[in-house]
């Protein structure tokens, strides 16, 4: 923002001295070089971008979506810092974006707590932050503009109300659950698990094993195993993000266990990515509710109306579907709202923006 002002007082002063016709052969050389350089950049929104890291299909369409959103082209230069899961990481970025002075910060927080200190700075430096995907958890609501993201709490209740309906309708009796949570401490883990554990409390299910699988393939295979090798009477595996569920069903189908319709294990799962979806079509996974990633839009319109002076809202949650691999449970209800569930055919998969 401030940059944009400089370049503006450079732009009159240069159009001052022409109007006066002093000879400004030098000056504007060097005026005009540094406007021209000013505003090679300063016509552009500058957007530092603090990304949890790569670890999921939902991280990598996450981002995806940002840097399609705010391009070049578009009128924007994006600094992305992928944080390797590591808040210390996130903050060293934030940081460098106020030294760098951006005019915006989007935060994708890998975490809830933590952020107090360095969105203080932020908001010391003048810089506005819009958080996306999951919360923080700070002392003072101001510290950040918006909030836009998924009701993870919402996206459990569907999953287990699919997962009520779908074994009532099966006759299944005893329910017996590996639980592989995503990332500790991050609002997708928190909100997944305790919608399932209030859930069990209600319907008596049994959780007779909770793993984390930090939300990658490779965790949840490994967290899969070890629950196979403690527990032999799973018949239900609830995995916080579809590369778990991936990492889940490699490790079920190894132990010469069967995953499907009338196999010997049913598996939840949250995003509902492509690789998602295509497990849910084979029939490996039974019910994948959408958390959806492409939040670049939903941010640039923030954004447009940050510069236009109007009012955002603080908190925008997104809108979210609900898949599974047959018909046998078509809707479900949440209080008051019904919520469709779409079987998943490959036309569904095509259909998707991710
Ligand atoms: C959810 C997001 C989670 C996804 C995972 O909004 O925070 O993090 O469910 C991702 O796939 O790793």
């Amino acid at each position: 923002m401030k940059r944009r002002i400089i370049a503006a007082l450079l732009a009159t002063t240069m159009a001052v001295a022409l109007t006066v016709g002093c000879d400004i052969k030098d000056i504007g050389k060097v005026v005009s070089e540094k406007t021209e350089k000013k505003e090679d950049t300063s016509a552009k929104i500058t957007i530092g971008f603090s990304q949890v890291g790569v670890e999921s299909d939902w991280r990598l369409a996450n981002t995806d979506s940002m840097k399609t959103t705010f391009s070049e082209e578009n009128g924007y230069k994006l600094i992305v810092k992928n944080a390797g899961q590591k808040q210390e990481n996130q903050v060293a970025a934030i940081r460098e974006f106020i030294e760098e002075k951006v005019d915006y910060i989007v935060l994708a927080p890998v975490t809830e707590d933590g952020w107090d200190v360095v969105l203080k700075e932020a908001k010391d430096a003048g810089i506005p932050v819009i958080v996306v995907d999951r919360m923080v958890d700070v002392s003072d609501d101001s510290l950040y503009t918006a909030w836009i993201g998924s009701d993870f709490e919402m996206e459990s209740e569907k999953v287990c109300a699919w997962l009520k309906a779908y074994a009532d309708a099966k006759g299944m009796k005893e329910i017996n659950i590996a639980h592989i949570q995503g990332t500790e401490g991050a609002s997708a883990q928190i909100g997944r698990t305790d919608g399932l554990e209030t859930a069990a409390k209600e319907y008596g299910w049994n959780i007779v094993a909770t793993q984390t699988g930090e939300f990658t393939k490779n965790k949840g295979r490994d967290a899969m195993e070890a629950m196979l090798k403690a527990k032999s009477n799973i018949n239900v595996v609830y995995c916080e993000n579809d590369n778990e569920a991936a990492g889940a069903i490699e490790a079920i189908e190894a132990a010469g266990k069967t995953v499907g319709p009338d196999g010997d294990i049913l598996v939840l799962s949250f995003d509902a990515t492509n690789d998602g979806l295509k497990n849910v079509l084979s029939g490996k996974i039974a019910c994948d509710a959408e958390c959806n990633p492409l939040h670049g839009p939903r941010v640039e319109d923030v954004i447009k109306k940050l510069e236009k002076k109007e009012k955002v809202d603080q908190i925008l949650y997104v809108e979210e579907e609900m898949f599974a691999y047959d018909d046998t449970v078509t809707s479900v209800k949440i209080g008051e709202q019904e919520y469709k569930v779409t079987p998943v055919t490959e036309r569904v998969i095509d259909e998707r923006a991710y």
